[in-house]
């Protein structure tokens, strides 16, 4: 599915709000998740053709509430989640984001897939893949988006997608290579939209 109209529909700083703006919609939902800074905002913002839809950070851990967006007039709910890992922010703070994803992430009768991203850069840190399990064990469907793909070349490419799906136990055809910059994957990801909506 190509998304052709995205807005933004509420933040949300608390479960019962999103219980509350969830109940007004039936369509799938879905999500993404990510350390912080590994480009998430960008990520729907190329998705969605919406520049500064999702506000991308110079600081990171910019995004600190759950901001859900509507995709093609009511077709699918995109939920773009704070992230996880953000070493400066204070602890108590950290910790209401990491209690407001875990909820989101258990209560959601909606979500049909959660986009997991990691910067291809760089292994996949012990957070990263602790949300894998969690998403195993909570078994909620997911695709894991490699991104800042223009960072790097080709060859190094293929060696960074090795590392991750050793790191991650996830095969290699199952990361999409993206880039928010040039637009790489973004075709896979409309891809992914397809196979949810048929579910
Ligand atoms: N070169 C390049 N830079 C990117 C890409 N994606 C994100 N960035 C940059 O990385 C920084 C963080 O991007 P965001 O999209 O704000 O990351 P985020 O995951 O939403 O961050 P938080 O909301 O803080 O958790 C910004 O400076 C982006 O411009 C990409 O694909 N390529
Ligand atoms: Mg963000």
């Amino acid at each position: 599915m190509k998304i052709t109209n995205a807005e933004f529909i509420t933040s949300i700083a608390a479960l019962p709000k999103y219980k509350e703006a969830s109940s007004r919609y039936s369509c799938p939902e879905i999500c993404v998740v990510g350390r912080s800074n590994v480009g998430k905002s960008t990520f729907i913002n190329c998705v969605t053709g919406r520049k500064k839809l999702a506000k991308a950070s110079v600081t990171p851990g910019r995004t600190r509430l759950i901001n859900l967006f509507d995709l093609n007039r009511g077709t699918l709910v995109l939920a773009d989640l704070p992230g996880y890992g953000y070493a400066a922010a204070p602890k108590t703070e950290r910790k209401g984001w990491a209690q407001l994803i875990e909820e989101y992430l258990g209560s959601s009768e909606k979500l049909k897939r959660v986009f997991a991203l990691v910067d291809l850069r760089h292994e996949p840190t012990v957070l990263d893949k602790q949300m894998l399990k969690y998403l195993y064990a909570y078994n909620i469907p997911f695709t894991v988006v490699a991104t800042k793909a223009d960072k790097l070349s080709k060859s190094q490419i293929s060696a960074a997608v090795q590392t991750v799906s050793t790191a991650l136990t996830v095969g290699r055809d199952d990361i999409i290579v993206f880039s928010g910059l040039n637009g790489t994957g973004k075709e896979a990801v409309e891809a992914v939209l397809d196979s949810v909506l048929e579910i």
